[in-house]
């Protein structure tokens, strides 16, 4: 009998012991779960290769102009698919149609890589991947109506993206990604009379978004032209009126890190660029790193829709410095130091 009361009153112990340790971890709160749990360890923030970066200007230069409904269009996007997966992405290609404003229905896809999709914690990087149907510059002098190269506009944000993904593969995080590549970009009408010409993949994203409800990224960062020689990236206006603390904090980290001789401290106009959708009809808040020349009659580069957007405008040393801080930012950011 009295064996029996000492039986019970362990196994009546040993019972409560576990189902306190189940309710509590000794913090007065309740359990928490798997998606509450912060990083366990911290990932360092990767090297940003710029070669590497370089290198994927240059392939998607040697396609040609990738404008959409074309064969190099087409080729292209194939091999930036099979880039994201080889580094380890989820894709979805968001196939849409949009009227441009000449009337010609463009075939266009939205190029959605996705690290860690089912992360409640996100944020958002993004380019367009779709170069200039014709070379309408005001400074052009030669073949006009002929498509551009847009190795910067185009070509370096993606590029740096790409350097991007495969440094998420090789360093992996507890933190989800978006990396959007937007289409049709830049099919707008010459002048810029009507900026809703403009940005047909990122007015398309923007209302059907591959993200809802508690996947929604936090932010977003895009990048427009940032790989030519001794770039300026000033505080664009709309990046400032939609997104104020990211643009402070981000241009604050790149100052930091010795690079506030591209991420100058004055204020740029507005651009309608596709940051401007997201920012409006997403409403999430992004802010454009696009380069802002002071000595063009155009505001943007020289090269800026002439044919001389070619690989001899990219310098690695730019793709480099917007690379490693964006890598800076999404490493802090997964380590809540950002
Ligand atoms: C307008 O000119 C209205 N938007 C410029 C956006 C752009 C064109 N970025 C690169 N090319
Ligand atoms: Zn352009």
């Amino acid at each position: 009998m009295r064996i029996f009361k000492v039986l019970l009153f362990l196994v009546a112990t040993t019972l409560l012991a576990s189902l306190s340790a189940c309710k509590s971890d000794g913090s007065g709160q309740s359990s928490v779960t798997e998606e509450e749990t912060p990083p366990k360890e911290k990932v360092p923030v990767p090297k940003f290769d710029r070669d590497s970066a370089y290198a994927f200007v240059e392939k998607q230069v040697a396609f040609g102009p990738r404008v959409p409904n074309t064969d190099a269009h087409q080729q292209c996007k194939e091999w930036l698919v099979a880039r994201f997966e080889q580094y380890g992405a989820k894709v979805i290609e968001q196939d849409f149609q949009a009227k441009a404003y000449t009337g010609v229905t463009l075939n266009a896809t939205n190029i959605i890589a996705q690290y860690n999709p089912q992360a409640t914690k996100r944020i958002l990087l993004a380019a367009h991947w779709d170069s200039r149907p014709f070379a309408d510059s005001p400074l052009s002098e030669e073949r006009k109506d002929e498509p551009i190269l847009g190795a910067d506009d185009g070509g370096s944000g993606v590029a740096v993206l790409l350097e991007i993904a495969r440094q998420l593969q090789a360093h992996p995080i507890e933190m989800g990604v978006d990396l959007i590549l937007f289409d049709a970009e830049d099919y707008g009408e010459s002048g810029g009379e009507s900026a809703e010409s403009y940005c047909l993949g990122a007015q398309y994203w923007s209302r059907n978004p591959h993200v809802s409800g508690k996947q929604r990224p936090k932010y977003g960062v895009l990048l427009d032209m940032v790989g030519a020689e001794g770039a300026r990236f000033t505080k664009e206006y709309y990046s400032t009126q939609y997104a104020p603390q990211l643009v402070n904090k981000l241009w604050k980290l790149a100052q930091n890190m010795g690079y506030g001789n591209y991420f100058v401290n004055d204020s740029g106009g507005g651009i309608t660029d596709d940051h401007y959708f997201v920012n409006t009809i997403a409403r999430i808040p992004m802010a454009d790193i696009i380069n802002r020349p002071v000595d063009t009659q155009t505001g943007f580069g020289a090269y800026w829709h002439t044919h001389n957007d070619n690989m001899d405008v990219i310098d690695a040393r730019t793709l480099r410095a917007v690379g490693q801080v964006l890598l800076a930012m999404t490493y802090r950011e997964a380590n809540g130091e950002f």
